[in-house]
């Protein structure tokens, strides 16, 4: 990422894959919270290229919202994450880095799918989950509990084969930060792969800066780029009530805004998409507010030179 890159807004309304509705309010939630202007402000270049089209919940027939009882609204989740991934890498090609607003996380499988298709990427994944079930091991059967495995090569073929059958992130090029709640299936899964997390324990210990740096020096050795993907219920829920799923003891907002700063000052992000902020859960626009000052953190020209200087 340079300072003359521009920034690129896609909304993926998308909640089909949260246990709770709501999450599709969330691009315009961000965009209110006044997310343009504030770039703008900073010197970015901004352009909203509106939002993907998802087919309302009322109009899927029982048939064509796809019927596995454990990923529920698979086919359209992966209809919506195909466009989704064209979408993206498009914006890539063009030069620009995509900022994709959510929605509910399944949408990752989507936008990493298109950051990957012409580039290898690094994951930094901050979360309090790890997503990283598939329809054998989700205790719920909601996807968005799941694209992390699938961009990995694992679960439902056809939401892990968007853009291509290959894996989309290799696990060495992983990294969960504010981690804290898993399921057997995830653990086994980070076991088994060796993916690198920093829980709040680790968080504590190095502080913020440390961690993202060891993160990135790993997500960024031999790919060409990072894709940052910041769940919102990685914020402590005293920061970010608006959130379907919240873990109490949560990263603290200041944190994350350095955690933000020091991947700016690296210049190696490709992609960043923001998510699981509910608007109908939210208190006073909290959690909007709280992505706008992330992001502006993450791609404010204006902070990258302060960072440089
Ligand atoms: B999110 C969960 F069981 N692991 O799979 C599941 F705890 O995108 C939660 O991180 C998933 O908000 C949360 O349903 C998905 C559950
Ligand atoms: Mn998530
Ligand atoms: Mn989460
Ligand atoms: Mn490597």
């Amino acid at each position: 990422m340079n300072d003359s890159q521009a920034v690129h807004v896609i909304g993926a309304p998308l909640d089909l894959g949260a246990g709770c509705r709501g999450c599709r309010m969330g691009p315009d939630a961000i965009r209110c919270a006044g997310l343009l202007t504030r770039l703008r402000q900073q010197g970015r270049m901004v352009q909203d290229l509106g939002d993907v089209t998802l087919t309302e919940r009322e109009k899927l027939s029982a048939d064509s919202a796809g019927g596995h009882p454990k990923a529920k609204y698979i086919d359209e989740i992966v209809r919506f994450n195909r466009r989704l991934h064209r979408k993206t890498a498009a914006s890539v090609e063009a030069g620009a880095i995509p900022l994709i607003l959510g929605g509910d996380h399944s949408i990752a499988a989507g936008t990493i799918a298109g950051a990957a298709r012409h580039k290898r990427i690094g994951v930094l994944w901050f979360d309090a989950h790890g997503d990283l079930n598939t329809v054998q091991t989700s205790p719920s059967g909601n996807v968005h509990g799941m694209p992390l495995a699938a961009m990995l090569g694992y679960g439902y073929p056809a939401l892990k084969h968007i853009g291509g059958k290959r894996p989309k992130v290799r696990p060495e090029h992983l990294v969960l930060i504010g981690t804290r709640s898993l399921d057997t299936g995830e653990q086994e899964l980070i076991q088994r792969a060796g993916i690198r997390m920093y829980a709040s324990r680790e968080l504590h210990r190095l502080g913020m800066s440390e961690v993202v740096r060891q993160a990135l020096a790993a997500a960024g050795e031999g790919t060409d780029g990072i894709h940052v993907s910041f769940d919102l219920d990685g914020l402590d829920p005293g920061e970010a009530p608006g959130v379907g799923t919240p873990v109490s003891a949560g990263m603290r907002l200041t944190e994350a805004l350095e955690a933000m700063r020091v991947i700016a000052a690296s210049g190696l992000l490709v992609s960043a998409e923001f998510v699981e902020v509910n608007p109908a859960l939210d208190l006073r626009s909290k959690t909007a507010h709280a992505a706008v000052e992330l992001i502006c953190s993450l791609l404010g020209s204006d902070t990258m030179e302060e960072k440089s200087r």
